[in-house]
């Protein structure tokens, strides 16, 4: 969606008829923690960056009337609704934005995409490869009518990862030959811990693969400009039963309701080996057990003519390598990255006052209202998600067939 520096890039239509004069309408459905996530982008983006036009938080949506009220004046929304269906229909929403889980975003993006709102959908675009395919051709008919539609991957927004990607697309690697990726946490290490939506396939789509795999495959198909090509998986459930979730989500928890406990339908934890079309071999590895792992996201690509190195726990920094100086005095040196030379810095603090989770999300909604004025096709499409779906599709099936080579039979 353009360039990401701080400066406004001009004014441009908002693709509905006296947006521009008002601003841009957001109606957001879902305010647990993605949807604070997102109210803080949409609340912030106008106080930071020079915008082509404002966002405005018009309305919130969720089911329960008091709980979305609360929400409205917490997160600073003008208004609430109950119903989805009526939050679309608003004059005053020009986009909607899906934070809900994944068993209604189809249904959600879809309907509002035809009643002529731009969408912003949270990650993974789906539960399955059938439903994405159906939100990326609602996503083309609203396209020719001047709306867009973005998934929100929101770690393309680091600064750190969007100059790797700079740093890769200019060659600086040489030809790539590995990508590794892992996304590790540890909250499920618990069997406590209680059987929230991440944790029901009929709600989340799967488990480890769809909430923190589709962030690495994005990122790795991101990051080499490249397709994933084939894949090779292994899952596992490692606590199949957990007691049941009473009351509200809080955080990624729920209190724990009693004794009685309920099936965990989904993957604890993914790993997958892939190939690239240019011939770079992939690994990814995603999981909630890895103890002491609170978001580490971690990558490194090794190519011809260096490396790359980042840790999402250490997000203003960037490690290279450059392999083309001399030996001697070759090695990895860390890049730090809150120069206004780097991308999104310039509208921040001054060097070396770096930055942090929630504002990728600042940047996400500075990307989507430049991608919504100038008419562009906002990255990442809903076309983008599709291709992360068909890859976590791929590492279901190949789990499933279980075609390791075995060695030694597993013990009951
Ligand atoms: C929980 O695993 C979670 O919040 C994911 O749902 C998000 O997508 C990721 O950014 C952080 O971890």
């Amino acid at each position: 969606s353009g360039s990401t520096s701080g400066s406004a890039s001009g004014a441009g239509p908002t693709g509905r008829p006296g947006a521009a004069r008002r601003g841009l309408g957001v109606g957001m459905v879902g305010y647990a923690f993605m949807g604070a996530a997102h109210s803080q982008g949409w609340r912030t983006v106008g106080r930071v960056f020079d915008l082509p036009v404002e966002a405005r938080l018009a309305a919130v949506c969720g089911r329960d009337g008091a709980a979305v009220r609360a929400a409205a004046d917490r997160l600073g929304w003008a208004a609430a609704e109950t119903d989805w269906r009526a939050l679309i229909a608003r004059d005053d929403v020009d986009l909607v934005d899906v934070c809900t889980p994944g068993d209604s975003h189809a249904e959600i993006a879809v309907a509002a995409l035809e009643a002529g709102k731009h969408v912003l959908c949270e990650k993974p675009l789906a539960n399955t490869v059938e439903e994405a395919e159906a939100m990326v051709a609602a996503a083309e008919r609203a396209r020719a009518r001047g709306q867009v539609a973005m998934v929100g991957f929101n770690y393309r927004r680091v600064p750190a990862l969007a100059l790797a990607r700079e740093m890769v697309a200019a060659g600086r690697l040489g030809t790539l030959r590995h990508v590794r990726l892992t996304y590790l946490q540890d909250w499920l290490v618990d069997p406590g811990f209680p059987l929230t939506w991440r944790l029901r396939k009929d709600r989340a789509g799967s488990g480890a693969l769809g909430d923190l795999g589709a962030h690495i495959v994005d990122l790795a198909q991101y990051l080499t400009g490249e397709a994933v090509a084939g894949v090779s998986a292994l899952t596992e459930t490692f606590v199949r039963e957990r007691p049941l979730a009473r009351g509200a989500p809080s955080g990624l928890g729920a209190a724990a309701g009693g004794p009685a406990t309920g099936q965990v339908t989904v993957d604890d934890a993914a790993v997958f080996t892939a190939r690239f079309p240019s011939g770079a071999l992939a690994t990814f590895e995603a999981t909630r057990f890895a103890a002491g792992r609170k978001n580490a996201l971690r990558l490194e690509l090794n190519g011809s003519a260096g490396s790359l190195a980042f840790d999402l726990e250490r997000l203003n920094e960037l490690s290279f390598h450059d392999h083309t100086e001399p030996a001697a005095s070759a090695g990895f040196r860390r890049i730090l990255v809150t120069e206004a030379t780097h991308p999104y810095l310039a509208a921040w603090w001054p060097p070396g006052h770096g930055l942090g989770y929630e504002h990728t999300f600042v940047h996400q909604a500075r990307d989507l209202l430049h991608a919504i004025a100038t008419g562009t096709v906002p990255e990442p499409s809903f076309a983008d998600g599709l291709a992360v779906q068909r890859v976590l599709a791929a590492v279901e099936e190949s789990a499933q067939k279980n075609s390791v080579y075995t060695l030694v039979a597993a013990s009951p």
